[in-house]
């Protein structure tokens, strides 16, 4: 009896780290957060990598005022915030949206979703 007991506890442990593991596989796309950081006048990289589906893009300003658009989506952000967006595979570009300055024109990145 006693023996059974620990047999049914060990099983329920396997069964409950299975369910656990099968659930992190499920969300295996988990939204993917992009951070733009601005300054005057250049974004703190060329090119940005997100995976395919939800993506939260995050802006932040580190110099000066700026804000985002995305080429293709209803990304805008002014200033500094987030805003989720659903993408599928491609290449995108980054544009300052707000006339900012003398290196205004230059404020471009790429966003890659794969
Ligand atoms: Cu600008």
């Amino acid at each position: 009896m006693k023996k059974g007991a620990w047999f049914f506890l060990g099983f329920l442990l396997i069964v409950l780290m299975t369910a656990c593991g099968g659930e992190e596989s499920s969300a295996a796309n988990p939204a993917d957060t992009v951070t733009v950081e601005a300054s005057n006048w250049a974004f703190d990289k060329e090119e940005y990598r997100a995976t395919s589906g939800d993506v939260t893009i995050e802006l932040k300003n580190s110099d000066g005022y700026h804000g985002i658009t995305i080429d293709g989506t209803d990304v805008k952000i002014d200033g500094e915030g987030t805003s989720t967006v659903s993408l599928e595979k491609g290449k995108y570009t980054i544009n300052c949206s707000i006339p900012c300055g003398e290196g205004h024109g230059e404020m471009t990145a790429q966003l890659i979703v794969e």
